[in-house]
């Protein structure tokens, strides 16, 4: 592909508002972004969803600019590729660092597409023109706030509302929110909060119709999970759990879940990606497409890789403006009646803002082949 530069650039973007999950608050949202360019003067970009502490996973902004810098970036130099689909197999050798890989391949894909004139999602394979999205909304501060929250983005036409909850903060939460909105789409996401010894509690989640619960039990969990899906109605979707095809595999053949929340980054790209979509399309698994609270950078990729056919659910990818005073693309991603309008541009199909890029730069690094 004729790489001759490569810009690691680490961010910070303040968000509108605090989101917490049952592993923490996060308000300053920090991130890597790629930038690679090839000698005619094509670029691409992809963003690392690493967050600045390893409370979702192992990774961290640190982490991932050290893998970058020190692994990934030197091994692809000393391995020239033709295609973006080379990068997993070349970067399997490194253990996990997912999230590293992924916004380094991500940026290899974009670059692609633009050279060859091609819509990403048509690169992959996506034939959807536009694509349906749900909200997460984080723990908050009272029922009353949450409600109010949830009442906002049911107007604005979101096709499911997903709520977090935790220990202290789930029964009466659910429950008050069904009452509210008792035809929604609905469904909680644990984050890791409970053991085994609560599944008395998660059983009762069952009268509330919810779409599914995603990752109440161990980040690095499939067997307990399997256990608690068999005392639930509700499906279990799993998250954290999945972080490659054989994770995915080894999962539905446990029944560990019966939905999987793919996350490009955290399964090591848009190639590792779309083999689990593949699978489970096989498997008969619906999936749908996470977020790690991307910029509108990490947002087009998702954006992309959920227009292929066996992404069947709503997923995360809520507008700009759900997260950002102002998003680093242009145009920013819309929502209108839960429905984003795939762009059909070249490549991720909205443009980096190189201005704004600039004013939320910390510091910056460039590599040459
Ligand atoms: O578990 O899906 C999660 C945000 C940060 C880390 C983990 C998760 C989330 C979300 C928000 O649920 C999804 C989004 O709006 O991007
Ligand atoms: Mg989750």
């Amino acid at each position: 592909m004729d790489i001759y530069s490569i810009t690691l650039r680490a961010m910070l973007m303040r968000m509108k508002a605090p989101f917490t999950t049952s592993f923490g608050t996060e308000w300053d949202k920090h991130f890597i972004l790629v930038e690679v360019r090839d000698k005619e003067g094509f670029n691409g970009w992809g963003e690392s969803v690493a967050m600045k502490e390893p409370l979702y996973n192992e990774e961290t902004v640190g982490t991932n600019w050290l893998m970058l810098k020190e692994m990934l970036i030197p091994l692809l130099w000393k391995n020239p590729i033709k295609h973006p689909g080379e990068i997993t197999p070349l970067f399997r050798p490194i253990r996990r660092n997912n999230m590293a890989k992924s916004a380094l391949e991500g940026a290899l894909w974009d670059l692609y597409a633009k050279r060859n004139n091609q819509s990403l999602s048509s690169l992959l394979g996506g034939n959807r023109r536009e694509i349906e999205v749900g909200i997460s909304l984080g723990i908050e501060t009272s029922l009353d706030i949450l409600l109010s929250k949830v009442e906002q983005y049911v107007g604005e036409g979101y096709k499911r509302i997903k709520i977090k909850i935790k220990p202290g903060w789930d029964l009466h939460v659910v429950e008050a929110v069904r009452n509210k909105f008792p035809d929604i789409k609905l469904m909680a996401d644990a984050n890791s909060a409970y053991t085994l010894a609560d599944t008395e509690r998660l059983g009762q989640l069952d009268r509330f119709n919810l779409m599914m619960i995603e990752q109440p039990l161990a980040h690095d969990d499939i067997i307990d999970h399997a256990s608690l899906q068999k005392r639930l109605k509700t499906p279990i979707c799993l998250d954290e759990s999945i972080h490659s095809l054989e994770d995915a595999r080894k999962a539905i053949e446990m029944g560990s879940c019966g939905i999987i929340n793919i996350k490009v980054g955290r399964v090591g790209g848009l190639t590792e990606a779309r083999r689990i979509h593949d699978y489970c399309v096989e498997k008969e698994i619906p999936v749908w497409c996470g977020g790690m609270l991307e910029s509108g950078i990490g947002r087009a990729h998702n954006v992309a890789i959920t227009t292929l056919p066996g992404f069947t659910l709503p997923g995360d990818t809520a507008a700009s403006s759900r997260y950002w005073e102002r998003d680093l693309i242009e145009p920013e991603v819309t929502v209108t009646n839960g429905v984003i309008h795939v762009p059909e541009k070249a490549g991720i199909g909205y443009e980096p803002n190189r201005e704004l890029i600039e004013q939320f730069t910390l510091y910056s690094e460039t590599f040459r082949a």
